[in-house]
């Protein structure tokens, strides 16, 4: 039985030579060459793959997710009735996503782009010191990307608070939870930071009436999915200066089209979908257990929740 590998082009080398490393007896065959069907017992796809393709595989035991997100595998007609859907938890993806994080507050708290504003103006003018304990930053989705980004935040001394779709108890974490929690975090933040699996519930969450509960002046950090962001209404806040600026690695549609007004934006920190990737080398061996453990009817690790989307 065979393992079917689909992503960007330029990747999938690095990722059967990743699989291979792990367990050489693995058949890989790369997407669009899936030979015949019913030999495909995994499935291990990143967004360019289309659901429909994998309904033809009678024998599929399992579809592993290359990235944290699996709101692409969702979309209609979602994944083939039956088939369980693992993701990545893997540490370096998320020490990458907490450093792409700590850049962007710093960034932000430091008053870097008014600094910028001023070396190209050749400005020599010192602004108020920033104050670390005053900063109050608020954190969309405080799971495996949201708590480790709080923990570093709060190691820096700010005050970080969390909003999770349960309620969570993450030590020197202010917890906040569903939709009144959702106003009364962004009331207090003077940042707030999207860390959010992209679902039905969460989709457009960073709108007029969120970004209009922050504080005037406030910063909006997004690198979770450009579903939960209303463009028009970020844009509006940043226009208005409402919010001061955004960091932004996430859009849709991907790639963000030139005539999209987010990329000459002075206010606006743009990034292309790249605020932290999986290194196949480091997520292989997690592939690799799934795959076995599917094989063996054994319960996956990072399975996917049908009913939460995440
Ligand atoms: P997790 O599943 O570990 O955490 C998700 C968090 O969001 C949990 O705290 C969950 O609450 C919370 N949540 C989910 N739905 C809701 C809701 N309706 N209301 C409030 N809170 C909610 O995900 P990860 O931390 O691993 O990843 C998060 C996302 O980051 C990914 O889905 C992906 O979209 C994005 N990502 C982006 C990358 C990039 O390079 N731009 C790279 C990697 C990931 P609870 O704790 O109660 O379950
Ligand atoms: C992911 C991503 O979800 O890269 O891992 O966006």
């Amino acid at each position: 039985m065979a393992v079917l590998l689909s992503t960007k082009s330029h990747t999938m080398q690095d990722w059967k030579a990743a699989l291979l490393a792990v367990d050489p007896s693995l058949e890989i065959r790369l997407f669009p060459e899936a030979g015949d069907p019913a030999g495909i017992e995994a499935a291990v796809v990143w967004t360019a793959h289309d659901m429909m393709e994998l309904r033809r595989y009678p024998n599929l035991r399992v579809i592993v997710s290359m990235g944290a997100g699996v709101d692409h595998l969702f979309r209609p007609p979602g994944p083939p009735p039956g088939v369980p859907v693992a993701r990545l938890v893997d540490e370096r993806l998320t020490q990458g996503m907490t450093e792409w994080v700590l850049l962007n507050v710093l960034r932000f708290h430091r008053q870097d782009l008014d600094y910028r504003a001023q070396q190209a103006a050749k400005v020599w003018h010192e602004l108020p010191a920033p104050e670390t304990s005053a900063r109050r930053i608020g954190i969309l989705g405080l799971g495996e990307l949201g708590t480790d980004a709080a923990r570093a935040l709060l190691a820096l001394g700010f005050p970080v608070m969390g909003w999770s779709r349960r309620p969570k108890d993450i030590a020197g974490v202010e917890g906040f939870h569903g939709e009144d929690g959702l106003m009364a975090m962004a009331a207090k933040a003077d940042m707030l930071v999207c860390l959010l699996p992209l679902t039905p519930q969460t989709r457009g969450v960073l709108d007029a009436r969120l970004i209009g509960a922050m504080k005037p002046g406030g910063f909006l950090i997004n690198a979770a999915r450009g579903g939960h962001m209303v463009a028009d209404h970020v844009l509006a806040a940043l226009d208005s200066g409402h919010l001061a600026g955004a960091a932004l690695d996430v859009f849709e549609p991907e790639p963000l089209p030139p005539e999209s007004p987010f990329w000459s934006h002075k206010r606006v920190i743009l990034t292309p979908h790249a605020a932290s990737i999986t290194i196949p080398s480091s997520a292989a061996p997690q592939v690799v257990e799934n795959i076995h453990r599917a094989r063996d009817g054994r319960a996956l690790v990072n399975l996917v929740d049908f009913g939460a989307g995440y």
